[in-house]
Protein backbone atom coordinates (compact mmCIF):
# COMPACT_ATOMS: atom_id res chain seq x y z
CA UNK A 1 0.00 0.00 0.00
CA UNK A 2 1.45 3.21 -0.79
CA UNK A 3 -1.44 5.68 0.11
CA UNK A 4 -3.95 5.91 2.88
CA UNK A 5 -7.09 4.65 2.31
CA UNK A 6 -8.44 8.18 4.08
CA UNK A 7 -8.42 11.66 4.11
CA UNK A 8 -8.61 14.12 7.12
CA UNK A 9 -12.38 14.66 6.22
CA UNK A 10 -13.00 11.28 7.20
CA UNK A 11 -12.59 12.17 10.64
CA UNK A 12 -14.63 14.02 12.98
CA UNK A 13 -14.45 17.82 13.40
CA UNK A 14 -11.96 19.04 15.66
CA UNK A 15 -10.14 14.84 15.45
CA UNK A 16 -6.47 15.50 16.30
CA UNK A 17 -3.17 13.61 14.36
CA UNK A 18 -0.36 13.37 16.61
CA UNK A 19 3.51 11.73 16.88
CA UNK A 20 4.66 10.25 19.84
CA UNK A 21 8.10 9.81 21.23
CA UNK A 22 9.55 9.41 24.62
CA UNK A 23 12.63 10.83 26.20
CA UNK A 24 14.84 7.70 26.91
CA UNK A 25 14.32 6.75 23.64
CA UNK A 26 15.47 9.37 21.76
CA UNK A 27 17.02 12.16 23.42
CA UNK A 28 20.49 10.62 24.39
CA UNK A 29 20.34 10.40 28.24
CA UNK A 30 24.67 11.03 28.85
CA UNK A 31 23.85 14.43 27.79
CA UNK A 32 22.61 17.63 29.92
CA UNK A 33 23.94 16.53 33.33
CA UNK A 34 20.73 14.38 33.67
CA UNK A 35 21.14 11.18 36.45
CA UNK A 36 21.38 7.54 36.02
CA UNK A 37 18.62 5.81 35.79
CA UNK A 38 17.48 1.84 36.09
CA UNK A 39 17.26 1.48 32.25
CA UNK A 40 21.25 2.17 32.61
CA UNK A 41 21.79 -0.26 35.25
CA UNK A 42 19.53 -2.87 33.46
CA UNK A 43 21.11 -1.97 30.19
CA UNK A 44 24.55 -2.64 32.06
CA UNK A 45 23.47 -6.15 33.07
CA UNK A 46 24.74 -8.69 30.79
CA UNK A 47 21.40 -10.68 29.16
CA UNK A 48 18.78 -8.24 29.58
CA UNK A 49 19.06 -5.88 26.55
CA UNK A 50 20.23 -6.71 23.07
CA UNK A 51 23.54 -6.00 22.66
CA UNK A 52 23.57 -4.70 25.97
CA UNK A 53 22.37 -1.05 24.61
CA UNK A 54 21.45 1.72 26.08
CA UNK A 55 19.62 5.27 25.40
CA UNK A 56 23.05 7.23 26.00
CA UNK A 57 22.67 8.40 22.59
CA UNK A 58 20.22 6.93 21.14
CA UNK A 59 18.96 9.96 18.45
CA UNK A 60 20.72 12.67 19.99
CA UNK A 61 17.48 14.28 20.29
CA UNK A 62 18.30 16.35 22.73
CA UNK A 63 20.85 18.57 20.30
CA UNK A 64 18.72 17.96 17.02
CA UNK A 65 15.33 18.64 18.80
CA UNK A 66 14.76 21.51 16.22
CA UNK A 67 15.35 19.00 12.83
CA UNK A 68 13.28 16.53 14.82
CA UNK A 69 10.21 19.23 15.33
CA UNK A 70 10.29 19.92 12.12
CA UNK A 71 9.34 16.68 10.54
CA UNK A 72 6.23 16.84 13.04
CA UNK A 73 5.19 20.09 11.56
CA UNK A 74 6.64 19.33 8.15
CA UNK A 75 4.01 16.21 8.53
CA UNK A 76 1.29 18.04 8.90
CA UNK A 77 0.78 16.84 12.47
CA UNK A 78 -1.51 18.78 15.20
CA UNK A 79 0.31 17.38 18.02
CA UNK A 80 3.48 16.13 19.31
CA UNK A 81 3.20 13.69 22.41
CA UNK A 82 6.59 13.68 24.10
CA UNK A 83 8.02 12.97 27.92
CA UNK A 84 9.64 14.80 30.42
CA UNK A 85 12.69 12.35 31.60
CA UNK A 86 12.70 12.57 35.70
CA UNK A 87 16.42 12.17 36.46
CA UNK A 88 17.36 14.79 33.57
CA UNK A 89 14.84 17.25 35.50
CA UNK A 90 16.33 15.90 39.05
CA UNK A 91 19.35 13.66 38.49
CA UNK A 92 18.70 12.26 42.00
CA UNK A 93 15.23 11.75 41.74
CA UNK A 94 14.96 14.06 44.32
CA UNK A 95 16.30 17.54 46.01
CA UNK A 96 18.59 19.52 43.37
CA UNK A 97 17.24 20.40 39.94
CA UNK A 98 19.47 20.28 37.03
CA UNK A 99 18.18 23.45 35.33
CA UNK A 100 19.72 22.13 31.99
CA UNK A 101 17.22 19.53 31.95
CA UNK A 102 14.84 22.10 32.94
CA UNK A 103 15.87 24.46 30.55
CA UNK A 104 15.47 21.67 27.94
CA UNK A 105 11.92 21.22 27.87
CA UNK A 106 11.13 24.92 28.05
CA UNK A 107 13.32 25.56 24.64
CA UNK A 108 11.05 22.24 23.59
CA UNK A 109 7.60 23.33 24.15
CA UNK A 110 8.54 26.91 22.73
CA UNK A 111 9.73 24.76 19.84
CA UNK A 112 6.84 23.32 19.28
CA UNK A 113 4.36 26.68 20.03
CA UNK A 114 6.49 28.39 17.33
CA UNK A 115 6.02 25.49 14.47
CA UNK A 116 1.89 25.22 15.36
CA UNK A 117 2.55 22.60 17.42
CA UNK A 118 0.02 21.20 20.60
CA UNK A 119 2.23 20.22 23.02
CA UNK A 120 1.32 17.05 25.01
CA UNK A 121 3.62 15.96 27.72
CA UNK A 122 3.66 12.80 29.54
CA UNK A 123 5.73 13.00 32.89
CA UNK A 124 6.95 9.52 33.22
CA UNK A 125 8.16 7.04 30.25
CA UNK A 126 9.96 4.61 32.61
CA UNK A 127 13.83 6.07 32.84
CA UNK A 128 13.55 5.91 36.80
CA UNK A 129 16.35 7.17 38.50
CA UNK A 130 18.95 4.74 40.07
CA UNK A 131 18.70 6.51 43.48
CA UNK A 132 14.93 5.96 44.12
CA UNK A 133 15.45 2.66 42.62
CA UNK A 134 18.19 2.23 45.17
CA UNK A 135 14.80 2.54 47.74
CA UNK A 136 13.09 0.18 46.01
CA UNK A 137 11.31 2.44 43.30
CA UNK A 138 7.83 1.63 42.04
CA UNK A 139 7.72 -0.78 45.42
CA UNK A 140 8.56 1.95 47.46
CA UNK A 141 4.64 3.87 48.67
CA UNK A 142 6.87 7.18 49.11
CA UNK A 143 7.45 7.11 45.20
CA UNK A 144 4.07 8.32 45.02
CA UNK A 145 5.24 11.64 47.23
CA UNK A 146 8.52 11.81 45.22
CA UNK A 147 6.62 11.72 41.68
CA UNK A 148 4.01 14.53 42.84
CA UNK A 149 7.34 16.81 43.57
CA UNK A 150 8.32 16.42 40.04
CA UNK A 151 5.47 17.05 38.68
CA UNK A 152 5.54 20.14 40.49
CA UNK A 153 8.55 21.39 39.25
CA UNK A 154 8.32 20.44 35.88
CA UNK A 155 4.91 21.75 35.30
CA UNK A 156 5.65 24.30 37.60
CA UNK A 157 8.11 25.40 33.96
CA UNK A 158 6.16 24.11 31.26
CA UNK A 159 2.91 23.81 32.56
CA UNK A 160 1.15 27.02 31.46
CA UNK A 161 2.56 26.19 27.41
CA UNK A 162 1.24 22.74 27.43
CA UNK A 163 -1.81 21.47 25.63
CA UNK A 164 -2.50 18.38 27.78
CA UNK A 165 -0.48 15.98 30.23
CA UNK A 166 -0.38 12.63 31.57
CA UNK A 167 1.43 11.67 34.62
CA UNK A 168 2.34 8.09 33.49
CA UNK A 169 2.86 6.37 29.92
CA UNK A 170 1.37 2.51 30.36
CA UNK A 171 1.29 2.02 33.85
CA UNK A 172 0.69 -2.04 33.02
CA UNK A 173 4.60 -2.05 31.60
CA UNK A 174 6.28 -0.27 34.72
CA UNK A 175 4.21 -2.40 37.20
CA UNK A 176 3.61 -5.81 35.63
CA UNK A 177 6.27 -6.05 32.67
CA UNK A 178 9.33 -4.48 35.16
CA UNK A 179 8.13 -6.62 38.44
CA UNK A 180 6.25 -9.90 37.16
CA UNK A 181 8.24 -10.62 33.78
CA UNK A 182 11.58 -8.99 34.48
CA UNK A 183 11.76 -7.87 30.97
CA UNK A 184 11.98 -4.07 31.41
CA UNK A 185 13.83 -2.46 34.53
CA UNK A 186 13.81 -3.68 37.38
CA UNK A 187 13.81 -6.84 35.93
CA UNK A 188 12.34 -8.12 39.06
CA UNK A 189 10.03 -11.66 39.11
CA UNK A 190 8.18 -11.01 41.90
CA UNK A 191 4.50 -11.16 42.71
CA UNK A 192 4.43 -9.06 46.11
CA UNK A 193 6.77 -6.48 43.99
CA UNK A 194 4.21 -6.58 41.48
CA UNK A 195 0.94 -5.67 43.34
CA UNK A 196 2.85 -2.94 44.67
CA UNK A 197 4.21 -1.54 42.28
CA UNK A 198 0.99 -1.39 40.43
CA UNK A 199 -1.01 -0.03 42.77
CA UNK A 200 1.83 3.04 43.75
CA UNK A 201 1.77 3.58 40.04
CA UNK A 202 -1.70 4.36 40.58
CA UNK A 203 -1.37 6.55 43.69
CA UNK A 204 1.39 8.50 41.84
CA UNK A 205 -0.92 9.32 38.96
CA UNK A 206 -3.31 10.44 41.04
CA UNK A 207 -1.02 12.30 43.51
CA UNK A 208 0.10 14.08 40.22
CA UNK A 209 -3.23 15.29 38.92
CA UNK A 210 -3.68 17.10 42.04
CA UNK A 211 -0.36 18.53 41.99
CA UNK A 212 -0.84 19.88 38.12
CA UNK A 213 -4.47 20.62 38.97
CA UNK A 214 -3.02 22.90 41.72
CA UNK A 215 -0.94 24.77 39.37
CA UNK A 216 -3.97 25.62 37.03
CA UNK A 217 -2.61 23.13 34.38
CA UNK A 218 -5.70 21.44 32.22
CA UNK A 219 -6.50 18.89 29.99
CA UNK A 220 -5.06 16.00 32.31
CA UNK A 221 -5.42 12.45 31.38
CA UNK A 222 -4.21 9.05 31.93
CA UNK A 223 -2.47 6.90 29.04
CA UNK A 224 -2.93 2.82 29.23
CA UNK A 225 -1.85 -0.34 27.28
CA UNK A 226 -3.90 -2.57 25.95
CA UNK A 227 -3.89 -6.33 24.35
CA UNK A 228 -6.52 -8.02 23.10
CA UNK A 229 -6.68 -11.42 24.72
CA UNK A 230 -7.49 -14.60 22.43
CA UNK A 231 -8.04 -17.90 23.66
CA UNK A 232 -6.22 -20.33 22.09
CA UNK A 233 -8.84 -22.70 21.73
CA UNK A 234 -12.82 -23.24 22.61
CA UNK A 235 -12.17 -25.04 25.75
CA UNK A 236 -13.79 -23.47 28.82
CA UNK A 237 -10.18 -23.49 30.21
CA UNK A 238 -8.59 -21.10 27.70
CA UNK A 239 -11.55 -18.72 28.21
CA UNK A 240 -10.90 -18.00 31.36
CA UNK A 241 -7.06 -17.48 31.16
CA UNK A 242 -8.11 -15.26 28.27
CA UNK A 243 -9.95 -13.41 30.77
CA UNK A 244 -7.39 -13.52 33.30
CA UNK A 245 -4.75 -11.84 31.24
CA UNK A 246 -7.61 -9.40 29.98
CA UNK A 247 -8.32 -8.52 33.60
CA UNK A 248 -4.53 -8.08 35.24
CA UNK A 249 -3.61 -5.81 31.33
CA UNK A 250 -6.65 -4.46 30.10
CA UNK A 251 -9.06 -3.78 33.18
CA UNK A 252 -6.91 -3.47 36.35
CA UNK A 253 -6.23 0.19 35.81
CA UNK A 254 -8.84 1.15 34.13
CA UNK A 255 -10.95 -0.10 37.27
CA UNK A 256 -8.90 1.51 39.61
CA UNK A 257 -8.71 4.93 37.41
CA UNK A 258 -12.56 5.30 37.06
CA UNK A 259 -14.33 3.01 39.20
CA UNK A 260 -11.89 3.22 42.26
CA UNK A 261 -11.93 -0.64 42.21
CA UNK A 262 -9.94 -3.68 41.13
CA UNK A 263 -11.35 -6.72 39.35
CA UNK A 264 -12.46 -9.83 41.25
CA UNK A 265 -10.17 -11.98 38.51
CA UNK A 266 -7.02 -9.31 39.49
CA UNK A 267 -7.37 -9.66 43.17
CA UNK A 268 -7.09 -13.40 43.24
CA UNK A 269 -3.98 -13.37 42.54
CA UNK A 270 -2.68 -9.74 43.35
CA UNK A 271 -5.25 -9.25 46.59
CA UNK A 272 -2.82 -11.09 49.10
CA UNK A 273 0.55 -8.94 48.09
CA UNK A 274 -0.89 -5.32 48.03
CA UNK A 275 -0.14 -2.80 50.29
CA UNK A 276 -1.74 -2.23 54.26
CA UNK A 277 -4.28 0.01 53.10
CA UNK A 278 -4.57 0.04 49.50
CA UNK A 279 -8.40 0.43 49.81
CA UNK A 280 -8.03 3.75 50.79
CA UNK A 281 -5.81 5.60 47.85
CA UNK A 282 -8.92 5.60 45.90
CA UNK A 283 -10.06 8.85 46.44
CA UNK A 284 -6.66 9.97 45.38
CA UNK A 285 -6.43 7.69 42.26
CA UNK A 286 -10.23 8.14 41.16
CA UNK A 287 -8.73 12.05 40.85
CA UNK A 288 -11.20 13.35 37.45
CA UNK A 289 -9.38 13.19 34.71
CA UNK A 290 -10.12 15.40 31.73
CA UNK A 291 -9.26 12.26 28.95
CA UNK A 292 -8.49 8.64 28.39
CA UNK A 293 -5.72 7.61 26.04
CA UNK A 294 -5.25 4.06 24.38
CA UNK A 295 -2.54 2.62 23.48
CA UNK A 296 -3.13 -0.36 21.10
CA UNK A 297 -0.57 -2.79 19.08
CA UNK A 298 -1.89 -5.91 19.18
CA UNK A 299 -3.55 -9.14 20.68
CA UNK A 300 -2.04 -12.06 22.14
CA UNK A 301 -3.27 -15.82 22.14
CA UNK A 302 -3.77 -17.07 25.53
CA UNK A 303 -3.62 -20.59 26.35
CA UNK A 304 -4.03 -22.45 30.22
CA UNK A 305 -1.37 -23.74 31.66
CA UNK A 306 -0.41 -26.01 35.35
CA UNK A 307 1.98 -22.97 36.92
CA UNK A 308 1.00 -20.70 39.78
CA UNK A 309 -1.22 -17.93 39.03
CA UNK A 310 -2.24 -16.13 36.07
CA UNK A 311 -1.46 -19.82 35.03
CA UNK A 312 -1.82 -18.90 31.28
CA UNK A 313 1.58 -18.73 28.83
CA UNK A 314 1.38 -16.69 25.26
CA UNK A 315 1.25 -19.08 22.24
CA UNK A 316 1.76 -18.30 18.66
CA UNK A 317 -1.02 -17.29 16.91
CA UNK A 318 -1.92 -17.51 12.66
CA UNK A 319 -2.37 -14.10 11.50
CA UNK A 320 0.78 -11.79 10.09
CA UNK A 321 3.19 -10.30 12.37
CA UNK A 322 4.96 -7.18 12.37
CA UNK A 323 8.89 -6.92 13.32
CA UNK A 324 7.90 -7.66 16.92
CA UNK A 325 6.14 -10.81 16.19
CA UNK A 326 3.41 -9.20 17.21
CA UNK A 327 0.20 -9.87 15.48
CA UNK A 328 -1.52 -7.73 13.81
CA UNK A 329 -5.02 -6.71 14.57
CA UNK A 330 -6.68 -3.57 14.20
CA UNK A 331 -10.10 -5.18 15.54
CA UNK A 332 -8.89 -5.52 18.99
CA UNK A 333 -8.36 -1.18 18.84
CA UNK A 334 -12.11 -1.03 17.85
CA UNK A 335 -12.82 -2.95 20.60
CA UNK A 336 -10.66 -1.38 23.39
CA UNK A 337 -12.49 2.16 22.31
CA UNK A 338 -15.75 0.66 22.44
CA UNK A 339 -15.25 -1.30 25.73
CA UNK A 340 -13.80 1.90 27.47
CA UNK A 341 -16.02 4.56 26.57
CA UNK A 342 -18.81 1.59 27.40
CA UNK A 343 -17.65 0.29 30.69
CA UNK A 344 -15.04 3.38 31.98
CA UNK A 345 -14.99 6.37 30.56
CA UNK A 346 -19.00 7.54 29.36
CA UNK A 347 -18.53 10.70 27.02
CA UNK A 348 -14.40 11.62 27.96
CA UNK A 349 -12.62 12.16 24.97
CA UNK A 350 -10.43 9.15 23.80
CA UNK A 351 -7.45 9.36 22.23
CA UNK A 352 -5.13 6.53 20.33
CA UNK A 353 -1.98 8.02 22.00
CA UNK A 354 -0.33 5.33 20.39
CA UNK A 355 -0.30 2.99 17.43
CA UNK A 356 2.23 1.67 14.94
CA UNK A 357 4.62 -1.13 13.79
CA UNK A 358 8.08 -1.59 13.89
CA UNK A 359 9.37 -2.84 10.19
CA UNK A 360 12.67 -4.05 9.33
CA UNK A 361 13.16 -0.78 7.26
CA UNK A 362 16.06 -0.69 5.27
CA UNK A 363 16.89 2.47 3.12
CA UNK A 364 18.08 2.18 -0.26
CA UNK A 365 18.48 4.79 -2.74
CA UNK A 366 17.54 7.11 0.01
CA UNK A 367 14.34 6.43 0.82
CA UNK A 368 12.37 3.37 2.93
CA UNK A 369 9.65 1.69 1.11
CA UNK A 370 7.40 0.91 4.20
CA UNK A 371 4.52 0.03 2.78
CA UNK A 372 3.49 -2.39 5.72
CA UNK A 373 3.18 0.24 8.03
CA UNK A 374 0.76 2.11 5.64
CA UNK A 375 -1.09 -0.65 5.76
CA UNK A 376 -1.19 -1.12 9.31
CA UNK A 377 -1.90 2.29 10.23
CA UNK A 378 -4.55 2.67 7.62
CA UNK A 379 -6.47 -0.37 8.77
CA UNK A 380 -5.91 1.00 12.56
CA UNK A 381 -7.36 4.28 11.00
CA UNK A 382 -10.37 2.39 9.91
CA UNK A 383 -11.29 1.16 13.13
CA UNK A 384 -10.99 4.44 14.39
CA UNK A 385 -13.70 5.40 12.07
CA UNK A 386 -15.76 2.59 12.65
CA UNK A 387 -15.31 3.65 16.85
CA UNK A 388 -16.85 6.94 15.88
CA UNK A 389 -19.49 5.85 13.75
CA UNK A 390 -20.93 3.87 16.92
CA UNK A 391 -20.85 6.93 18.66
CA UNK A 392 -17.33 6.54 20.74
CA UNK A 393 -15.83 10.34 21.81
CA UNK A 394 -12.80 9.43 20.11
CA UNK A 395 -10.92 12.82 19.36
CA UNK A 396 -7.20 11.84 18.13
CA UNK A 397 -4.73 9.26 17.22
CA UNK A 398 -1.47 9.38 17.90
CA UNK A 399 1.86 7.60 15.42
CA UNK A 400 4.19 5.73 17.51
CA UNK A 401 6.42 6.60 16.55
CA UNK A 402 8.07 9.92 14.84
CA UNK A 403 11.57 8.39 14.75
CA UNK A 404 13.23 4.92 14.67
CA UNK A 405 14.39 4.61 18.57
CA UNK A 406 15.64 2.76 21.35
CA UNK A 407 13.03 -0.45 21.70
CA UNK A 408 13.86 -0.74 25.40
CA UNK A 409 15.10 -4.83 25.92
CA UNK A 410 15.06 -4.71 21.67
CA UNK A 411 17.63 -2.43 21.65
CA UNK A 412 17.80 0.10 18.08
CA UNK A 413 16.72 -2.87 16.23
CA UNK A 414 13.15 -2.72 16.04
CA UNK A 415 12.36 0.19 13.95
CA UNK A 416 9.06 1.57 14.94
CA UNK A 417 9.70 5.39 13.00
CA UNK A 418 8.02 7.13 10.02
CA UNK A 419 11.47 8.52 9.88
CA UNK A 420 14.17 6.38 9.17
CA UNK A 421 17.66 7.03 11.97
CA UNK A 422 20.91 5.75 10.47
CA UNK A 423 22.47 5.24 14.29
CA UNK A 424 25.98 5.45 12.73
CA UNK A 425 25.52 9.02 11.25
CA UNK A 426 21.94 9.74 13.03
CA UNK A 427 20.59 11.32 9.87
CA UNK A 428 17.02 11.38 9.69
CA UNK A 429 15.31 9.97 6.25
CA UNK A 430 11.35 10.04 5.98
CA UNK A 431 9.89 6.61 5.00
CA UNK A 432 6.98 6.08 2.72
CA UNK A 433 4.81 6.18 5.41
CA UNK A 434 6.22 9.66 6.54
CA UNK A 435 5.19 10.75 2.90
CA UNK A 436 2.27 9.23 2.73
CA UNK A 437 0.61 10.24 5.99
CA UNK A 438 1.71 14.48 5.53
CA UNK A 439 -0.42 13.62 1.83
CA UNK A 440 -2.95 12.17 4.01
CA UNK A 441 -3.40 14.87 6.20
CA UNK A 442 -2.64 17.78 3.56
CA UNK A 443 -6.24 16.55 2.32
CA UNK A 444 -8.27 18.91 4.88
CA UNK A 445 -11.36 19.42 3.18
O1 LIG B 1 8.42 1.76 22.32
C1 LIG B 1 7.30 1.48 23.09
C2 LIG B 1 6.91 2.69 23.92
O2 LIG B 1 7.94 3.10 24.74
C3 LIG B 1 5.70 2.40 24.77
N1 LIG B 1 4.65 1.77 24.02
C4 LIG B 1 4.97 0.69 23.14
C5 LIG B 1 6.13 1.07 22.24
C6 LIG B 1 6.47 -0.09 21.29
O3 LIG B 1 6.86 -1.21 22.02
Amino acid sequence: MTDFSCARRDFPEGFLFGAATSSYQIEGHAHGGAGRTHWDDFASTPGNVVRAEDGGLACDHYHRWEEDLDLVRDAGFDVYRFSTSWARVIPEGRGAVNAEGLDFYDRLVDGMLDRGLKPAATLYHWELPSPLADLGGWRNRDIAGWFADFAEIVMGRIGDRIWSAAPINEPWCVGWLSHFEGVHAPGLRDIRATARAMHHVLLAHGRAIEVMRGLGVGNLGAVCNFEFAHPADASAEATAAAARYDAYYNQFFLSGLFKGRYPEAVLEGLGPHLPDGWQDDFAAITAPVDWCGLNYYTRKVIAPTDAAWPSLAEVPGPLPTTQMDWEIYPEGLGYFLRRTAADYTGDLPLYVTENGMANADILSNGAAADHARIAYIDAHLAEVRRADDDGVPVAGYYVWSLLDNYEWALGYEKRFGLVHVDFGTLKRTPKASYHALAKMLATAD
